[in-house]
């Protein structure tokens, strides 16, 4: 049987005209540099941005490429912009983050509004088109594939010319992760380093989970750091896939991603899947997950990734504005929450902006969710692997959410419905209690900076 996620197969999709497709079954990659290659044995006729071309995808736009080469700031998104789209983002006021916003310390906004950088979020997905204007300063950079970089002298007698004078196209891989010039992420079905997103859901899912604020709509997340990890291959058997999902999970571990996002999924388990996930849980990483779009009771039907008993997973069930679970939604109490999921407006390749539906698109709100409210925690200035704790964020989703209109026979869900304002009280009220010990029980990770008010 071949394993497709499910929103592929049963998600309503609008505006994906601009949707650049292409047949990626027929291409050659004898010749690629392989990402697991000693670095001697690189070689440097052609290489990796060669080898892409082929795929036609474009270019990092300069805004990205001044980011990788680390000679430009942020640009000064700003979460108060109006946006006249913003009004047709119902998912966004539904979650409550016009509300949440105000209540965040404005130190926690360094860059006048946006999520600190520091929170870093996989998407495993299609990949994401990294050109538009909406994502491009969302991308997460890899540091250790980024900035200025000279040929050394043995190179250069073994010929190397081209003219690369970046760690991100260099050939090699700079940070020794096994990944040759993986800068914003990775393609796993090409074994590429330009995770381009040719399908258009990757893009949609990335913009609602972080996607810049006053640029055509807003992610939960604005401007969060988001980690590409292209899984999916349009014509790709479901071994790969899977084995893909895996690959994927394993780098989002191994290179910093405190929170995963991943949209797809099937009815049956697997046993390297559930080991990522489970390695995944055992680094403190939060993996959100897609409940399915099979309208069925998952604690009878279980859906995997989400279905997994690993406490670590979130499993997110699909809402309309009315806040209903969509008929084609999957529940049961081992879904945990609820979300957004009928006609959300987000990113589209091509800088485009369309509408797509589904517990994929409610996967990424509770996603920015999390990591907004993870984000707070910077406000110590401790943040970091050791401060990021999937338990805490994963408490305040869920003790946040708030009741939910129930379906007769569809009533069943761990929490409810996600809400931005009540996950923000949830961690107040933990850091209250928290600072109410004796400072010697207080975990520095948990502490706050004083709200000032201007
Ligand atoms: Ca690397
Ligand atoms: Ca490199």
């Amino acid at each position: 049987m071949v394993w497709m996620p499910d929103w592929l197969k049963k998600q309503w999709v609008e505006g994906l005209r601009p949707v650049f497709w292409m047949s990626l079954g027929a291409l050659a990659f004898g010749t690629v540099v392989l990402a697991n290659q000693p670095r001697e044995k690189l070689s440097f006729t052609g290489g990796l941005a060669k080898q892409a071309a082929d795929l036609q995808y474009p270019d990092y736009p300069k805004e990205l490429k001044d980011r990788i080469h680390g000679s430009f700031a942020l640009s000064k998104s700003n979460i108060l912009k109006i946006d006249p789209n913003l009004s047709q983002e119902w998912g966004l006021a539904s979650i409550g983050f016009f509300d949440a916003f105000s209540q965040i310390a404005p130190s926690a906004k360094p860059q006048g509004g946006t999520c600190p950088k520091e929170v870093i979020v996989a998407v495993i997905d299609t990949g994401v088109d990294y050109t538009h204007p909406a994502l491009r300063d969302s991308l997460w950079i890899n540091k250790g594939e980024s900035g200025p970089w000279t040929p050394p002298k043995e190179l250069a007698d073994k010929g190397y010319a081209w003219n690369c004078r970046d760690k991100s196209c260099n050939g090699i891989d700079d940070d020794r992760n096994g990944y040759v010039d993986d800068v914003v992420g990775w393609d796993f079905v090409h074994d590429l380093p330009f995770p381009y997103d040719t399908h258009g859901h990757g893009t949609h899912i990335a913009g609602i989970v972080g996607g810049s604020a006053g640029m055509g709509t807003s992610g939960a997340c604005p401007s969060v750091s988001l980690m590409a990890l292209k899984y999916y291959d349009n014509g790709g058997a479901g071994f790969n896939n899977l084995s893909n999902t895996v690959r994927a999970i394993e780098y989002a571990i191994a290179n910093g991603a405190q929170i995963i996002n991943y949209s797809g999924g099937g009815a049956d388990p697997a046993a390297t899947e559930r080991a990522a996930v489970a390695e995944a849980q055992r680094k403190g990483v939060l993996f959100v997950a897609a409940a399915g779009n099979d309208g069925r009771n998952n604690d009878r039907r279980p859906y995997y990734p989400a279905s997994y008993p690993i406490d670590n997973l979130i499993g997110v069930a699909s809402v309309n504005k009315f806040e209903r679970l969509l008929p084609s939604s999957n529940f049961g109490k081992s879904v945990h929450v609820a979300a957004p999921g009928l006609m959300i407006l987000s990113t589209l390749p091509g800088g485009k902006y369309g509408t797509m539906s589904g517990t994929s698109q409610a996967t990424a709100f509770v996603t920015g969710a999390a990591a907004l409210v993870a984000s707070q925690l910077s406000l110590s200035g401790a943040f970091g692997a050791a401060a990021f704790d999937y338990r805490k964020v994963k408490n305040w989703i869920l003790e946040g959410a708030k009741p939910m209109k129930l379906n007769a026979s569809k009533q069943l869900l761990a929490a409810g419905l996600l809400s931005l304002p009540g996950s923000l009280q949830a961690q107040r009220s933990y850091v209250a209690k928290e600072v109410a010990k004796p400072a010697s029980e207080v975990a520095s990770a948990v502490r706050l900076a004083p709200t000032k008010t201007r």
